[in-house]
């Protein structure tokens, strides 16, 4: 039974694919999407060709981003456990942000509290929309106190809100003053502010870092005391990360935010090293956290097995214990004997295939080291809101134009704490570990990791998608849950790189491994030559619509 039958498309020029998009598009569209879609070229000293990126989409173009409230409440703040959300808005923003992302958390004990079961909004109707939401905030935080009687409260506001002009800080410090022991903070995170949730990350991060950072003294025991910042256990792998802290001795003070508490992020200024997974979503709050406490940051990547050994192995040089170092590497090399199995059982299968990522910020990039390690070649891919520092590195950050829209979003002037600022590092030490190959706060970017001549598209939409598919036909086509059952369609095995689908942890070594069995299963599958689509031999179906007795 012959089913879809594509040609295969192995060599292919990215060069005449993004010309053939192109072409399609109206003049001015296509002036602007052309400086979005880039063949990548690495030159000497990692310098990557220049990408537009964090500008906004031209309206009618279907786009895959989300907005400033999903960036903010869903992706920053949701996996927080014991900060009771608000969302102050119409009732979907709400229930559509309630737990879709499948960040998971483990609260200690059945009595702790956890209100991430909960999708808790002031659901505005008409009447606030005319005459103003604020009464009904103060009677949603009366309730939630009531019930709850939570340590903090946040309230997020959806687009309305800013429309009709409700000041949710006011909000915030009136509510304060009536339950002192409460602390209360809102969000300008309406869901237009800036071009995509890219914004509402920004907004998140100087908030916590003002309201919420600092406001707590606990420093948990341990010698090398450690913050991770960007990670929100999707899936469950911020437990995975956890249980290799654990066993390496790293004491982890608080993650942002994955099965993390209040009180642990009130007290974060009190750890020794922030490690930053996801830039974009948080390399503002390891600048002021090293601005203003003297906590020195690099980035890590717990995605990949080796990945994950090499991040571990930058650490315990930071602390430079060599106790700790030792007790690194026998990690290191009991869990890669067990991921090595797999790797070679799969390999076979899986070399010479190739993937396209299209995700939001980080694993676009992230994901191209588990694919490497399966011996499969990430042929294009792209970030749905990321920044021109994360396809190109943070060099070019003193050359990102600065354009109405990200002028927008506030930047913190952040000095250094009178009493708590604490070099953790004095700058010989740095430079010494940077002599070594440690690179403080810096990131270099997706692009000069990929090949030469691979298709670096930011902003990527419906009609770009099915373009690359039709040009390129990848062995797996990663994205989200709009991207799904579109590229299914087309007979191409698709993952959710976002929620994972039903499945994960994908971080760290056994992550590692379930992610080499879900793609070895996925890129061998003969289901979509074994089915035939009813459309491939009737494209157009009939049918009756009327109720004929
Ligand atoms: Fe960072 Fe994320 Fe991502 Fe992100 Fe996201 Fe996410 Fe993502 Mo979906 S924080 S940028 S805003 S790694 S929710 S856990 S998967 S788009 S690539």
């Amino acid at each position: 039974m012959s089913g879809i039958e594509y040609k295969q498309a192995k060599d292919i020029s990215a060069e005449s694919v993004r010309e053939s998009i192109l072409k399609n598009y109206p003049a001015k569209v296509a002036r602007k999407r052309s400086k979005q879609i880039v063949v990548n070229k690495i030159d000497c000293g990692d310098s990557v060709p220049e990408i537009m990126a964090n500008s906004r989409t031209i309206p009618g173009i279907l786009t895959m981003r989300g907005c400033a409230y999903a960036g903010c409440k869903g992706v920053v703040l949701g996996p927080t456990r014991d900060i009771l959300q608000i969302t102050h808005g119409p009732i979907g923003c709400g229930f559509y942000s309630w737990l879709t992302r499948r960040n998971q958390t483990r609260p200690e004990t059945d009595a702790d509290e956890n209100f991430m079961t909960y999708a808790m909004s002031t659901d505005l109707q008409e009447d606030e929309i005319i005459f103003g939401g604020e009464k009904k905030l103060k009677k949603a935080i009366d309730e939630a106190v009531e019930l709850f009687h939570p340590k903090a409260i946040g309230i997020f506001s959806t687009c309305p809100v800013g429309l009709i002009g409700d000041d949710v800080h006011a909000v915030a410090r009136e509510m304060e003053v009536k339950y002192p022991d409460v602390n209360i903070f809102g969000f300008s995170c309406e869901g237009y502010k800036g071009v995509s949730q890219s914004a509402g990350h920004h907004v998140a991060n100087n908030k916590v870092f003002t309201d919420v950072v600092g406001q707590v003294e606990m420093r948990k025991e341990g010698k090398y005391i450690v913050n991770i910042l960007g990670e929100y256990n999707i899936g469950g792998d911020a437990f995975e990360i956890e249980r290799i802290m654990d066993m390496c001795g790293f004491t982890l003070h608080s993650t942002f935010s994955g099965n993390s508490v209040y009180d642990e992020f009130a007290s974060a200024h009190n750890a020794d090293l922030n490690v930053v997974m996801c830039h974009r979503s948080i390399n503002y709050m390891a600048e002021m956290m090293e601005q203003k406490y003297g906590i020195p940051w690099f980035k890590v990547n717990f995605i990949g097995a080796e990945a994950t050994a090499k991040s571990l192995r930058k650490m315990a040089v930071y602390f430079g214990d060599k106790d700790l170092i030792e007790r690194v590497e026998n990690v290191i090399s009991s869990e890669l004997a067990e991921v090595l199995n797999v790797q070679n059982e799969v390999r076979p299968r899986t070399e010479g295939k190739r993937a396209m990522l299209f995700v939001g910020g980080s694993r676009a990039h992230h994901y191209q080291e588990l694919f490497t390690e399966l011996g499969m070649e990430t042929v294009s891919a792209g970030y749905e809101f990321a920044h021109r520092d994360d396809y190109e590195g943070r060099k070019i950050i003193p050359d990102i134009v600065i354009d109405a829209d990200s002028r927008n979003i506030e930047e913190l002037k952040v000095t250094a704490d009178e009493e708590r600022f604490d070099p953790r590092k004095s700058s010989e030490e740095k430079n010494a570990l940077e002599s070594t190959g440690l690179e403080f706060s810096g990131y270099r970017g997706m692009m000069p990791e990929m090949k030469n001549n691979s298709l670096i598209i930011d902003d990527l939409n419906h009609y770009e998608t099915e373009m690359l598919i039709e040009k390129y036909r990848p062995d797996i086509f990663c994205a989200g849950i709009k991207e799904k059952y579109v590229v299914q369609k087309t007979g191409i095995p698709m993952k959710q790189l976002h929620s994972y689908d039903y499945s994960g942890p994908y971080a760290g070594f056994k992550g590692a491994m379930n992610f080499y069995r879900e793609i070895d299963r996925m890129v061998n599958t003969k289901i979509f030559s074994l089915v035939k689509a009813p459309w491939q031999d009737t494209p157009e179906l009939t049918g009756t619509y009327a109720w004929d007795k």
